[in-house]
């Protein structure tokens, strides 16, 4: 197998979930840091120099829309993170990541589609305005409804872990690896909410998995 290459940064929780599912596959890897947004000491907003590379002429014709992450395996190129983990997934474990079974892949993949509407825009939104954005431009009115947002849609995430061990059944699969960042985010960002007892017994059952090791480090995703 040829060593995959991932253009991305450790900080994108899209790259993120790209990182977790080569994790969990055991695949190997080359990283470019690529990105107009963040570089090695935080936010262009700082005053940070950004790695860069995705405005590129070479990038864009990859990945015409500029963004991370982009992956090319063996000629094969393709952007969007849940496809990438979904590509992953079929191509080298279709039994761990959806249990070889076309209901369970498209129940995780609902549930990795939902985790990128409801969980990772107020998230983002929460990050910028209280951690990555300077001062002057925190919007205390866009971090208090990206707040409220998140604390509704983690009671759904809970009402869910109440039923089933994992988020798409009772076996991991792909669709806890979005779960996975979003949780463990609502855990570092430790916002004043109702008591989630399902998503805690869950927080301790991801961490214990060794791929979780590649996006556990709590400066991929709170600093900035
Ligand atoms: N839907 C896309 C979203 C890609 C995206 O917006 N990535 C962010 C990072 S999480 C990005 O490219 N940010 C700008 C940058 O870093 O240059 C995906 O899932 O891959």
């Amino acid at each position: 197998m040829t060593k995959l290459k991932l253009w991305g940064r450790p900080s994108s929780a899209h790259t993120q979930l790209v990182l977790l599912a080569l994790a969990e596959l055991g695949r190997d890897y080359d990283l470019t840091l690529a990105s107009a947004t963040m570089g090695s000491t935080g936010h262009v907003a700082k005053g940070n120099k950004a790695f860069g590379v995705v405005d590129t002429p070479e990038y864009l014709a990859i990945n015409p829309n500029g963004t991370i992450p982009t992956i090319d395996d063996d000629g094969f190129i393709l952007w969007e993170s849940n496809a990438i983990v979904q590509y992953l997934g079929m191509s080298c474990d279709p039994e761990l990541f959806y249990g070889n079974d076309h209901k369970t892949f498209v129940s995780a993949s609902r549930w990795m589609i939902w985790a990128d509407n409801e969980l990772m825009r107020p998230m983002h939104h929460y990050v910028k305005h209280t951690i990555r954005f300077p001062d002057e431009m925190r919007d205390a009115a866009v971090a208090s409804q990206s707040r409220e947002a998140l604390i509704k849609a983690m009671a759904i995430v809970d009402g869910q872990l109440g039923k089933t061990s994992y988020i798409a059944g009772d076996s991991w699969s792909m669709g806890d690896i979005p779960m996975t960042i979003r949780v463990h985010r609502w855990k570092l960002l430790a916002i004043d909410a109702p008591a989630l007892p399902n998503v805690e017994r869950y927080y301790e059952q991801i961490k214990s998995r060794p791929a979780f090791d590649s996006i556990a480090d709590p400066n991929m995703h709170i600093a900035g």
